[in-house]
C-alpha cells in the first residue's frame, strides 16, 4: 500500500489551487441553483467495482505483451486495487473471477479487510476449460449438447455462489460464450431452450437475498451467433428466470452505433436493469478504457440512470470491464473510475424540470443543449474534492507515479506468463 504521508504531501502542492477552483465552480453551479457540495457527496457516495482480473495486463488476439509487477494471484490482485481504492476513492469493491482468484475464504476476507476492500459480483467462468475438468467447453457450456457438461457448468456456477456467500458477495454474472460459428451449425432455438433450462437450475440454487445478472454479448468467441446475443435475448431470460434475474449492460458487446442509452431506459422501464460492466470502444468489443473514447455517450447512459433514481427497486451494480493491453493497469483503473464518476457528476446537473418542459414543447434544440450544458461542464474540481475529503489523491495518478509502488511490487513479484488476465 502507499504512504499516506506521501498522499498528504502530494495533495499539499495541489490543495489551494484545488479550492479555488472549487468555489469557482461552486459559484457558477449556484447561478444555475445547484449546490456543488449537494452535487460532491452524491459523487462521493458513487462507487465502481474492479474486476480482479483488470488489474494483469490485457492482450489481443495477437499477443500479450506483460507489464512489469503483474499480480502473481488473487492476493497480488487484491493489493493493487486496494492502491487503487486508497488513491481514488472511487472503487471499494472487488469483483472476483472463479476460478481464476479461487482461495480459501477466510484468507479472501482477511486480505480484502487489511486492504480496505469489499466484494462485489461474483464472475463464474464456462468459456474456457480450467485444469481437471471432466467436460470441455469448446462447444458451449450451458447450453452444451451434451447434458453431462450443462450440469458441469451449473455446477459450477453454483459453487461461484457458494464462494461468494462466504465472503459477502450479494451477485452472481453469469457470461457464456456458447453459440456458433457457421450457419447450420447448431439449432439456435433448441440451444436456447437448453440454455434456459441450465440457468434455471443456476437460479434455484441463488439465495433470497442475491440477483443473479446475465450477460448479453453481439459477438465473440462465438462469430455466428451467441446464445445471449442482444438484449432483447437477455430481457426474455430475465423474465423467465423471476424477479431475482437482470441483465446486465457491457457497453462493449454492442453493434457499433447502437443507442445504448435507450436499451438501459428500456431495462429501467420493465424494472429489468441489473447494472454495468464499463468500458469503452470504436468498432466492436474493444474493452477500451471507459470514457476514452466517447465520453458523451457514458454521459448519456448516466442521464438515464440519474433520471430513474429514487424508483422503487432500482439500484443497478456498477463495474468497470476493460482490458489494458499498453498501459499500467492501476492506472487505467484509476483513470476509468474517475470518468465513471465524471459522467455521473455531469448528468446530476442537468436540469431535469426544464428538459422536461423542452420535451413537453418539443424544443428538441433547448433539450439537447440543456444536455449539452451539464456535459461541457467541467465538473473536475467535484471529483477531486471528494476524493481529497475522503482520504484520496488530488492527483491519483501522479500520487501513484510519485510512490513507487509499481517499481517496487516488480522486485517482489516475478514476471508470470498469465495469473487471470481476461476479457470478459
Ligand atoms: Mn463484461
Amino acid at each position: 500500500m502507499i504512504e499516506d504521508t506521501l498522499i498528504a504531501q502530494q495533495n499539499e502542492a495541489r490543495e489551494a489551487d484545488l479550492r479555488s477552483d472549487y468555489d469557482a465552480l461552486g459559484a457558477q453551479l449556484d447561478r444555475r441553483g445547484i449546490s456543488i457540495d449537494a452535487i460532491r457527496d452524491k459523487v462521493a457516495a458513487y462507487g465502481v467495482a474492479v474486476p480482479s482480473w483488470g488489474v494483469g495486463t490485457g492482450g489481443t488476439r495477437f499477443a500479450r505483451f506483460p507489464g512489469a509487477g503483474e499480480p502473481r494471484g488473487v492476493f497480488d490482485k487484491l493489493d493493487d486495487c486496494g492502491v487503487i481504492q486508497q488513491l481514488g476513492r472511487a472503487t471499494p469493491t472487488v469483483s472476483l473471477h472463479i476460478p481464476w482468484d479461487k482461495a480459501p475464504a477466510a484468507d479472501l476476507k482477511a486480505k480484502a479487510e487489511e486492504v480496505g476492500l469489499a466484494f462485489d459480483a461474483m464472475n463464474s467462468n464456462t468459456f474456457q476449460d480450467s485444469e481437471g475438468q471432466a467436460h470441455s467447453y469448446k462447444f458451449g457450456s450451458l447450453s452444451h449438447t451434451d447434458a453431462a457438461t450443462r450440469a458441469q457448468a451449473v455446477e459450477h456456477n453454483l459453487e461461484c455462489i457458494e464462494i461468494g456467500q462466504a465472503i459477502g458477495s450479494k451477485a452472481l454474472t453469469i457470461w457464456v460464450g456458447d453459440g456458433s460459428n457457421f450457419p447450420g451449425q447448431t439449432d439456435m432455438g433448441r440451444q436456447f431452450d437448453r440454455y434456459l433450462d441450465a440457468v434455471k437450475q443456476v437460479y434455484a440454487g441463488l439465495p433470497g437475498d442475491w440477483r443473479l445478472f446475465t450477460e448479453h454479448k453481439m459477438f465473440e468467441p462465438a462469430f455466428y451467433s451467441t446464445v445471449v446475443q442482444d438484449w432483447g435475448t437477455n430481457y426474455l431470460i430475465a423474465q423467465e428466470l423471476g424477479e431475482q434475474a437482470f441483465c446486465l449492460v457491457d457497453l462493449g458487446h454492442h453493434a457499433p452505433n447502437v443507442n445504448i442509452e435507450m436499451i438501459v431506459s428500456r431495462l429501467i422501464r420493465f424494472g429489468k436493469l441489473g447494472g454495468f460492466h464499463f468500458n469503452d470502444s470504436k468498432y466492436g468489443d474493444d474493452d477500451l478504457d471507459t470514457g476514452a473514447i466517447d465520453p458523451f455517450r457514458l454521459f448519456l447512459v448516466f442521464n438515464e440512470l440519474v433520471a430513474a433514481e429514487g424508483a422503487p427497486g432500482f439500484d443497478p451494480a456498477h463495474m468497470l470491464d476493460q482490458s489494458h493491453n499498453v498501459t499500467d493497469p492501476i492506472e487505467s483503473l484509476l483513470s476509468s473510475a474517475m470518468e465513471v464518476r465524471r459522467a455521473y457528476a455531469q448528468a446530476l446537473l442537468v436540469d431535469r424540470e426544464a428538459l422536461h418542459g423542452y420535451q413537453e414543447e418539443n424544443d428538441a434544440l433547448m433539450a439537447a443543449g440543456e444536455l449539452k450544458r451539464a456535459f461541457r461542464t467541467d465538473v473536475e474540481p467535484i471529483l477531486a474534492m471528494a476524493r481529497m475529503q475522503a482520504g484520496g489523491a488530488i492527483d491519483p495518478i501522479a500520487a501513484f507515479r510519485a510512490s513507487g509502488y509499481r517499481a517496487k511490487v516488480a522486485q517482489e513479484r516475478p514476471a508470470v506468463s498469465g495469473a487471470g488476465g481476461g476479457i470478459v
